[in-house]
């Protein structure tokens, strides 16, 4: 493969930004090579300095649309595209089962392509962050027929339902799709993303969807105004138990116990477990205590809480 799609670190990013560009770099050689235990290491390595969405939007979607340049541009063979993707992707079903469990927030999607739509990576994606806010997510994956689509979203009464679409030759049953999920009695929100999306978007004559995120976090930031729950509108159990879950993580990330946290943070080992569970209102002296002891700031303990 050429060096166009995998560009050196450049100097003048930021050191961060400089080891994002280096694991993607490395990432697109072991997945190119079809090295799964390499492919494993480095994502899990990169998951100890990281939160799981860092590692999605930073690393996993970046490398994958440099596969798919390396391909577009000839540099790369169809076999071997092949090789890297089922690398990358047997990858992030093992990742799925590490995500931070958030607490149910009552709200439910479905997340589905149409048949012949290949592509399904991009709504995986989206459909993990969503598990990753609490929300109740079923993914009926790929060549999905549209009327499955539409008597489960009507059988669970599924608030928003997410569509992808990869090619412009399935942009006329999208929009069939559509003027079915709006006929529904309780008719779910919609979200339409994908690489054909935008061109969907344009067609005045279709029906349209609620909205057209780019990718992971705009489709749940839409989904969250949709469906009317804004970070106002949590309730201090669900802000508590969220801090709780990014403590957790935080501290298995850095292979430390419950009872080591505590001493470190010079806190009670019971009221550590409770503050985990999302059982105290902690005080920000609190936050302070248990950030330092993990080496981090306040701020940065707190950026991976979903909402926060
Ligand atoms: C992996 C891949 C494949 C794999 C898919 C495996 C799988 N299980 O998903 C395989 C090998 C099967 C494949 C096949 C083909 N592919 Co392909 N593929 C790719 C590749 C390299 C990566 C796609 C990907 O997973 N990206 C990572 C994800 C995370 O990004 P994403 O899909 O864009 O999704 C993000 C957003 O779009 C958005 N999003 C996506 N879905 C949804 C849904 C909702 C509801 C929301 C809100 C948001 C959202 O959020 C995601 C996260 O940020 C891209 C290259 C690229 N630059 O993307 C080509 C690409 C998508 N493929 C392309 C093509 C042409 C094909 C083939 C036609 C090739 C061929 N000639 O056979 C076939 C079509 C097969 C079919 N019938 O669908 C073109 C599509 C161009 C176009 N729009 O027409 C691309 C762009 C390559 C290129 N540069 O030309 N492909």
């Amino acid at each position: 493969m050429k060096k166009s799609s995998l560009k050196p670190p450049s100097p003048e990013s930021s050191p961060r930004e400089q080891n994002f560009q280096t694991t993607r770099a490395i990432l697109l050689t072991a997945a190119l090579q079809g090295q799964q235990d390499e492919v494993h290491a480095i994502l899990g390595s990169a998951l100890k300095k990281n939160s799981a969405k860092e590692i999605y939007l930073q690393v996993l979607v970046p490398t994958l649309q440099s596969l798919g340049t390396a391909w577009a541009k000839g540099e790369i063979s169809i076999a071997q595209e092949h090789v890297a993707t089922e690398a990358i992707s047997s990858e992030l079903s093992a990742l799925r089962c590490t995500l931070a469990e958030a607490p149910a927030n009552g709200h439910s999607a479905l997340f589905a392509a149409l048949p012949g739509d290949l592509h399904t990576l991009g709504p995986r994606m989206v459909a993990d962050f969503f598990i990753m806010d609490g929300w109740k997510v079923s993914f009926l994956g790929n060549n999905t027929p549209a009327s499955e689509i539409v008597s489960f979203a009507r059988e669970h009464r599924v608030e928003v339902v997410g569509i992808s679409v990869s090619s412009a030759t399935h942009l006329k049953e999208v929009g069939e799709l559509i003027a079915k999920l709006r006929r529904l009695p309780h008719a779910p929100k919609i979200l339409l993303g994908g690489r054909a999306a935008a061109e969907f978007q344009k067609r005045s004559s279709s029906p349209q969807a609620d909205a057209y995120p780019a990718d992971a976090q705009q489709a749940l930031t839409e989904a969250r105004r949709l469906v009317g729950r804004t970070a106002a509108a949590q309730t201090l159990e669900e802000v508590a138990r969220q801090i709780g879950a990014r403590i957790r993580s935080e501290r298995s990330k850095q292979s430390l116990s419950q009872a080591e946290l505590s001493r470190q943070a010079r806190l009670d080992r019971a009221y550590v477990s409770g503050l985990e569970n999302g059982k105290h209102n902690a005080t920000i002296g609190v936050l302070v205590q248990v950030a330092s002891a993990l080496g981090l700031s306040v701020q940065e303990l707190l950026s991976g809480s979903a909402t926060m």
